[in-house]
């Protein structure tokens, strides 16, 4: 399945998410996922967002719920839409903060990592990671759709915004 073989002008997600990391002196705060989808990956911390929650406030919420912190100075900087062939649409909400209040700590559903920006561990991650990181990190606002299947990226195409 080709990005370009879907209608994204008329593609709903069933299932909206969101992701957040924070970007502190030259480190990013990661986590190793220990439930959901995607689990035993490296991610940012992030999950489903309920009903009748804002995306922002979603990401505030899983990044507390876990890693017991709060970030601070959040700003959206990217959109992710994902086609899995199995059938799941996901569209997932990308923030990026400046810094957190409190250590992160391990809880169970995550394990953090700060980890150096140039040693972000790509090849324990979605395999679309590495192409959107880049911008994420510089701040540069992006949008990109994928299609998947299972754990396999097949295609994608990726543009920054703005
Ligand atoms: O609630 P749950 O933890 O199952 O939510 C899934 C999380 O995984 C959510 O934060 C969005 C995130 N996620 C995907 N697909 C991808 C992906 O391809 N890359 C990254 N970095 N995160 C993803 O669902």
């Amino acid at each position: 399945m080709r990005v370009r073989d879907i209608d994204w002008t008329t593609w709903e997600p069933e299932r909206r998410a969101t992701l957040l990391f924070v970007v502190r002196d030259g480190h990013v705060l990661l986590i190793h996922k220990k439930r959901g989808l995607g689990a035993g990956k490296i991610n940012g911390p992030g999950g489903h967002i309920d009903d009748g929650e804002s995306p922002l406030e979603c990401a505030v919420r899983e990044m507390e719920e876990e890693l017991g912190v709060t970030p601070v100075c959040i700003k959206r900087c990217g959109e992710l839409r994902f086609q899995f062939i199995a059938g799941l649409s996901l569209l997932v909400h990308v923030f990026r903060s400046r810094d957190c209040r409190g250590e992160p700590q391990e809880t169970s559903e995550a394990t953090p990592l700060w980890v150096p920006i140039d040693q972000v561990p790509f090849d324990r991650m979605w395999e679309d990671d590495r192409h959107w990181f880049p911008y994420m990190l510089a701040g540069e606002p992006f949008e990109g759709s994928f299609t998947f299947d299972g754990d396999s990226l097949l295609d994608f195409e990726l543009s920054p915004v703005g």
